[in-house]
């Protein structure tokens, strides 16, 4: 095959529908090796080649226009195409393109950046955040929470606090420290994981874990108990702290009862324990506040973010140090024998600026809290009407529904069936990137959306329902 005409810039970035899609999905297959994927099983169909974006539509090289219902990979909060993000990358490369901050030196996007985060961050009951450390990443910032979560506890005198508790079904990232936050058993599964003194607890996903006839509220401090239990069982003096997503995201939009949060409040308080709060799907206005911790007004010790910080325009994560960790590493830690060669990179900080200020300016966080948000909770709720779904759920952007067998009963498919996957190809073939986990379908569309865009979205939701359902009659799956 000749690939030569590959190579030249302009065919591949600028024309985008003049693709050859079966020369670009055969040298996929031959050199780029995909995160999470089944590269055989991959080389046999050829990858779907998405070739450009505007708004919250992507085009694939067929030309075809698909609705993405999941902001790229849950971060391009401000939709796609926005000028000031590009302009602003530009303008930064033009100045400062890179420069390190180690050895005592910063530059001014992450000064301005880290000023405008701790304005940000919301106090609840008076704590606040004044510090940030930046990372390239979710998986990154994490690895900094383990490092620093230990230094804490060592700088206090109590090194044998040592315990992170996770839990099941979480999803912390997929360096060697996030996969083993991570709660999935599939990536224990490879490497040997999880690293030692990290432990898990059985996540608040009502569904599968409450009893019969427990209400919501019961269910959710019965499951914030079993960190208290865990707590116990390991001995309180020797768990250092306990990491969570607000809702949880790749584990399928899992939305705790209003009971959880609280309980593990009390819970952290008790033991005196360190609280993370991993906000990489859920800060920058996903659940309609910067910061999800507010939604559920906990206090978090230290908070992930990433994706959404710039949109996805450009790779940059960090932690947000609250309080009583950054004056024990400050004022006790001396030097921290950590850090990354792009913490604080210029070009990323001046795009997370640009687009936190573009956020500001078309109130984005605020459209979701008010309108947007319960908006596409009301029409979600609607879809529980339909055979196939239960429990059809939203919190600010993010949704989920569950494809149940038989609702009166709660049986669920045999999972070999793979109906999350069967309604997954539908939406592809119907114009939309809808996320199967399992059984769950699941959405966090770019916040940029608008009403009539959410109506245009339950439209074709509904229109790949109905198809599945089609599917599993013809196959005498159902009745
Ligand atoms: N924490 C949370 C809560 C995440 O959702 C990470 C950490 C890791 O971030 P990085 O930037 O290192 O990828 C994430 C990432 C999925 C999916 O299948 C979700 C993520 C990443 C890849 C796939 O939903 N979330």
């Amino acid at each position: 095959m000749n690939t030569s005409s590959l190579i030249a810039p302009p065919a591949l970035v600028r024309r985008a529908e003049a693709h050859d899609t079966k020369a670009i999905q055969a040298l996929d297959s031959a050199h780029f090796l995909h995160p999470f994927t089944d590269h055989e099983g991959l080389a046999g169909k050829g990858a779907r080649v998405i070739t450009r974006a505007e708004n919250i539509y992507v085009w694939d090289s067929e030309g075809q226009k698909i609705l993405d219902a999941m902001s790229g990979l849950w971060c391009v909060n401000a939709g796609y195409g926005r000028k000031e993000l590009a302009d602003a990358a530009y303008q930064q490369m033009m100045t400062l393109p890179f420069y390190n901050s180690f050895f005592n030196t910063t530059n001014v996007p992450a000064v301005q950046l880290a000023t405008k985060l701790a304005s940000l961050a919301p106090k609840v009951a008076g704590w606040g955040f004044e510090h940030v450390f930046f990372s390239s990443s979710g998986s990154e910032s994490n690895d900094t929470n383990v490092r620093m979560v230990r230094r804490y506890w060592d700088l206090l005198g109590q090194p044998q606090r040592k315990v992170i508790i996770s839990r099941q079904n979480a999803y912390h990232g997929s360096t060697m420290a996030g996969a083993s936050l991570g709660g999935m058993s599939g990536m224990h599964a490879q490497g040997d994981l999880p690293i030692p003194n990290i432990t898990h607890i059985e996540q608040p996903y009502f569904l599968e874990n409450a009893r019969p006839g427990e209400s919501r509220a019961d269910f959710g401090r019965r499951a914030a108990g079993w960190l208290e239990a865990e707590i116990l069982a390991i001995g309180p003096e020797k768990v250092a702290a306990f990491i969570a997503e607000p809702v949880q995201g790749a584990g399928g939009v899992i939305i705790p009862p209003e009971t959880y949060w609280p309980e593990i409040q009390r819970i952290v308080d008790q033991y005196g324990i360190l609280l993370i709060s991993d906000e990489v799907i859920c800060a920058f206005g996903r659940l309609g506040h910067w910061f999800a911790y507010e939604k559920f007004g906990y206090r978090p010790d230290l908070v992930t973010f990433a994706k959404g910080v710039t949109s996805g325009y450009i790779p940059l994560g960090g932690v947000m140090v609250g309080g009583r960790v950054a004056k024990v590493l400050i004022e006790q830690g001396g030097e921290f024998n950590h850090g990354y060669t792009y913490s604080g990179h210029p070009v990323a900080c001046a795009v997370a600026l640009a687009n936190i200020e573009l956020m500001e300016r078309e109130q984005l966080v605020e459209r979701v809290r008010d309108d947007t948000g319960p908006y596409l909770a009301e029409r979600f709720a609607e879809l529980n009407e339909h055979p196939l779904v239960m429990e059809a759920e939203t919190c600010g952007l993010v949704a989920g529904l569950v494809l149940v067998k038989n609702k009166a009963t709660r049986q669920m498919f045999d999972a070999d069936l793979a109906v999350g996957m069967i309604c997954r190809g539908h939406c592809f073939r119907n114009g939309l990137i809808m996320r199967a986990v399992g059984d769950r379908m699941i959405i966090a569309p770019p916040l940029v959306m608008t009403r009539a865009q959410i109506d245009e979205m339950m439209d074709l939701i509904r229109r790949c329902l109905d198809a599945t359902l089609d599917d599993l009659r013809a196959d005498g799956q159902l009745a």
